[in-house]
């Protein structure tokens, strides 16, 4: 099989932005998939609402395009209706940290066998950019005019605090490191969280003075920092600044999981 056995044709053109980052993050994720050498059979994506939740539409195999923030929960269900099954939630920083905030924790307290891939793109990039729990301080949304004044969620810290078994964050301009960490994220049994940063040229970029998508890829990419380089700034006293994003595997461990295949 290849990638194009996994995507849907027929639903092209699709209704992303020009210059939306998540095509990036669903074709890495199909690439991945792909390399497991699973079977459409046995893989299920499940999805929330928001731009990011409307990839599993564009895959060809049974999917759940559910409710605003409930994909971990209905996710959840699949899995342990039928742990044989693959389940891949698509997933966006609104749907996953605001209103599904506490479904998030709990997965990866339970640490459920789910493999989670979140698009953060900073923003509520459907329903016309509002501030999201990852806006980062001093960012305009259409909710923070002025800049918005709260600090923001690390959703990979979040991740690890709570119990996940396997936290990794890329980016749209890493896409061969991304591609090999949802691989690991799908093949390490319990909750797997991969974060890609991605680029909303519509509704994050066009407010915060990004006047070309690609000058808010080169933002995130000029300020994703490797996790080996920060570790060795602390060590060596240095002050690493806020408005990096630590890229890299976060954590890889073997806490007992839940809804492992048998
Ligand atoms: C219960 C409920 N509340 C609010 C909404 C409106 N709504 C739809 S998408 C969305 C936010 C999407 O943001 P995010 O999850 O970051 O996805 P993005 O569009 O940025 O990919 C909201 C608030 C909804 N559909 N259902
Ligand atoms: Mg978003």
């Amino acid at each position: 099989m290849s990638f194009s056995d996994w995507f849907r044709q027929d639903r092209l053109p699709h209704i992303y932005c020009a210059g939306c980052g998540n095509g990036t993050i669903i074709n890495c994720t199909l690439d991945a998939i792909d390399k497991m050498g699973w079977t459409k059979e046995q893989t299920v994506f499940v999805s929330g609402i928001g731009c990011s939740s409307r990839a599993p539409g564009y895959i060809l195999t049974d999917s759940l395009h559910t409710t605003h923030g409930r994909a971990i929960a209905f996710a959840t269900g699949v899995k342990m209706a039928n742990p044989a099954l693959n389940v891949v939630v698509f997933t966006g920083d609104g749907d996953l940290a605001a209103i599904g905030g506490n479904h998030f924790i709990h997965a990866c307290r339970r640490n459920i066998d789910l493999t989670v891939v979140c698009m953060n793109n900073q923003i509520y990039g459907m329903t016309g950019g509002q501030g999201s729990p990852t806006t980062p301080k001093g960012r305009i949304s259409t909710t923070t005019p002025y800049g918005s004044a709260e600090s923001s969620f690390d959703l990979c810290e979040l991740a690890i605090a709570a119990g996940a078994n396997y936290v990794a964050r890329w980016t749209s301009y890493h896409v061969k490191e991304l591609e090999k960490a949802v691989k690991v994220g799908l093949e390490t049994p319990g909750f797997s969280f991969i974060e890609a940063m991605v680029q909303c040229p519509t509704n994050f970029g066009r407010r915060n003075k990004f006047k070309q998508v690609a000058d808010q890829v080169e933002y995130i990419k000029t300020h994703a920092l490797l996790k080996a380089k920060c570790d060795r700034m602390i060590e060596q006293g240095e002050t690493v600044p806020g408005d990096m994003y630590i890229v890299g595997e976060l954590v890889r461990r073997n806490r007992p999981a839940m809804g492992v295949k048998i």
